[in-house]
């Protein structure tokens, strides 16, 4: 009789709760590349070569220190394709009499292994995911009873128990939160380091090859892949990212340069989102360098509120509002996804930009996820339920616990403002200010309405006009009314003449 311990691809860290007590010579480690997995969205080619290469380094380093390990690699003419297929495989061959696991990190996983213990007869042990800073009961009690979510409570509360950038209770500097001095726009002649390039590693061209045969029909291009595939070289990006761009995070966190789709952040998501960092040594180590005098307070803050604030906030809000969260459409919004998110062939140059660049990396920053896309898809109700799939396929980060509220909560604000106190949008000027896109734009930034004009200065205006009576008591909304109620007739007309002809054509 055997325990089967199940690794998720999503899980590769030798701390996860499903090998705490595992016995070297007795347990039997199972992971396998499922075709379900990899295709029931059509996730990016390239965050499929970083995920099987990932799993299979973390095997063999698992069975290099004699782990007992089965691992399965894609086989696209096996029958069993789904993890419930391939799991009743094991138990039958190896006379295995219980199972035991971290909990997925999906909503849609969880439901599916709690049914297992009952299908397959024997015990499934679901532990809880100890890869993050706070426990979903942690978040739960502290969600109860409060009218608002904000995420800047929360992540004071995660400051205090790791204490992190504090002095007793006070925090350093005084203040708690430097975004205010996070919205530099860059000079003409502004360096942006090159991105992380890491080693060679030897999984990559076998499953760069699986991926471009079996997975052709997927968005996004294989090459340039320069991302680490195992925990050495991630440690090595984490390095890489605090020497070379931590001191420049917090300036440019929200600015947006055609030519530099990397900037200066950190791109360690896709690491920490399977394991191979953990967002504490990312923090802790952050926080080192600060008292080090490598970076300056607002750098570091900020990047210590992405992991430790925002990230495990937005996967507070997955799990105490999962299944309904799905669902959520506040604005009733319809419409289809424009045929250029898919091959970028549009004539706005921030989106042609962002979605090019996307193609290309499976990556595009913070601000351009939400003020390019994010915003687009809400000025112009795209269905909240193709926006997610879209985002749920394109980054190399992407896995629904985080997805789904980013997207849902913060950019489509289609949660009716759980996530976001009031809806992200804006018109063309905000662009023009944090970017260079407009300058290579076909549309005219400083254009209102007609054809010239750039989109989204009328569809701004158009969206306040149709949602009125949804957003006009927000009080974070009042300003932007008030000018609103200064539009004559005839302004009204032409904002709505020219988003009609744009939405029509679109
Ligand atoms: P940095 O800018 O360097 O930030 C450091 C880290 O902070 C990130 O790696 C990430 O782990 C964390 N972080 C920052 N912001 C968030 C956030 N809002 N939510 C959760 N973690 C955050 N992040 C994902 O990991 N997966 C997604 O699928 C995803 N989809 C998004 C969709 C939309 C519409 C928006 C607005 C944001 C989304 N984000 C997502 C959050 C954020 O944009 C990415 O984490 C970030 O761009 C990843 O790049 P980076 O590693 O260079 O991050
Ligand atoms: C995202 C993903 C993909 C593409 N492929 C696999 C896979 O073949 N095998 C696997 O174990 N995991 C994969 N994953 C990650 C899972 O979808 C992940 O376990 C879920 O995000 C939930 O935890
Ligand atoms: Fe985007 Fe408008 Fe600027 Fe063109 S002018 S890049 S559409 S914001």
């Amino acid at each position: 009789m055997t325990t089967l311990r199940l690794i998720f691809g999503d899980q590769l860290n030798q701390n996860i709760s499903a090998l705490t007590d595992c016995a070297k010579e007795r347990d039997l480690l199972f992971m396998s590349e499922i075709k379900e997995e990899a295709s029931y969205v059509k996730h990016h080619k390239k965050k499929l070569v970083f995920i099987f290469a990932a799993m299979r380094n973390f095997a063999q380093q698992l069975q290099q220190q004699n782990y007992q390990l089965i691992y399965q690699q894609y086989d696209a003419q096996q029958q069993a394709q789904s993890f419930f297929a391939k799991i009743k495989q094991q138990v039958a061959e190896h006379n295995i009499s219980k199972i035991i696991l971290t909990e997925p990190s999906e909503y849609r996983l969880l439901a599916e292994v709690e049914s297992w213990s009952e299908r397959l007869a024997i015990p499934v042990e679901i532990r809880a995911d100890n890869r993050f800073l706070a426990t979903k009961a942690e978040f739960a009690a502290w969600a109860k009873g409060k009218k608002e979510l904000r995420m800047e409570y929360f992540y004071r509360q995660m400051r205090r128990k790791y204490n992190i950038l504090l002095h007793g209770d006070h925090p350093e500097g005084g203040k708690w939160n430097y975004d205010s001095q996070n919205r530099k726009t860059p000079k003409k002649d502004h360096q942006v380091p090159q991105p992380y390039q890491a080693s060679e590693n030897q999984y990559l061209a076998p499953v760069k090859k699986l991926v471009a045969e079996n997975f052709a029909d997927h968005f996004g291009d294989i090459e340039p892949f320069h991302f680490a595939v195992d925990r050495t070289g991630a440690l090595a990006a984490l390095e890489y990212f605090l020497a070379n761009n931590l001191k420049d995070f917090g300036d440019y966190q929200d600015a947006m340069l055609e030519a530099e789709p990397w900037l200066h952040h950190s791109h360690l998501g896709l690491y920490l989102n399977i394991g191979l960092l953990t967002p504490l040594e990312c923090i802790r180590r952050a926080e080192f360098a600060y008292h080090n005098g490598e970076a300056k307070l607002n750098a570091v803050e900020g990047f210590i509120r992405q992991i430790m604030g925002w990230r495990e906030y937005i996967r507070g809000i997955y799990w105490l509002k999962m299944p309904e969260y799905e669902q959520l459409n506040f604005f009733k919004a319809k419409r289809k996804l424009p045929e250029f998110f898919w091959n970028a062939e549009t004539k706005l140059n921030c989106l042609k930009t962002t979605i090019s660049a996307t193609k290309k990396h499976a990556y595009a920053h913070h601000i351009q996820r939400l003020m390019i896309i994010g915003n687009f898809a809400l000025l112009t109700e795209l269905a909240p339920e193709e926006v997610n799939e879209w985002f749920m396929i394109v980054y190399f980060d992407a896995y629904q616990w985080v997805e789904l509220p980013n997207v849902t909560g913060m950019a489509l604000y289609a949660d009716g403002g759980i996530v976001a106190s009031k809806p992200y949008i804006s018109s063309g000027s905000y662009i023009n200010k944090m970017s260079d896109y407009c300058k290579n734009c076909s549309y005219k930034i400083s254009k209102k309405t007609g054809e010239e004009a750039c989109p989204f200065n009328y569809l701004y205006w158009n969206f306040l006009i149709k949602h009125q009576a949804k957003l006009k008591n927000n009080q974070r909304m009042g300003m932007i009314y008030r000018v609103l109620s200064k539009f004559s007739a005839e302004q009204i007309q032409e904002i709505q003449h020219s988003s009609t002809r744009f939405l029509k054509q679109l």
